[in-house]
């Protein structure tokens, strides 16, 4: 955090009010044909998720029907649920995932 009073600041805000920007979680979907594996190499690939944690997300997704693979600003959840369907399209599978609001 820079200081108020060096090189000309000295009349500016020294903490200037920043908002929080909105964050959309990217929520994964169950389906009856998407291979688990597939499921958990996806979660590991496009959110940085361990094997445990992505066996465990998987999981929960398969029981529950839906899930959180992660928590983005709207350009980074948007681009990631853009690659995961892409992704899941290639290799013939009906796996998806979309953006939901967060807070
Ligand atoms: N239900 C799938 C199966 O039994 C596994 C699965 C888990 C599919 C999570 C999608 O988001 C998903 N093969």
């Amino acid at each position: 955090e820079s200081g108020s009073e060096g090189a000309g600041l000295a009349l500016d805000e020294a903490r200037p009010k920043l908002r929080k920007p909105p964050l959309y979680k990217v929520v994964i979907l169950n389906d009856d044909y998407t291979p688990m594996e597939f499921v958990i190499e996806v979660l590991k690939r496009f959110f940085g998720l361990s094997h445990d944690k992505a066996t465990s997300i998987m999981l929960h997704v398969h029981t529950r029907g839906r899930g959180v693979a992660g928590v983005y600003t709207y350009e980074i959840a948007e681009t990631k649920v853009i690659l995961v369907n892409e992704c899941a399209r290639e290799h013939e599978h009906p796996l998806q995932c979309t953006l939901e609001e967060s807070e």
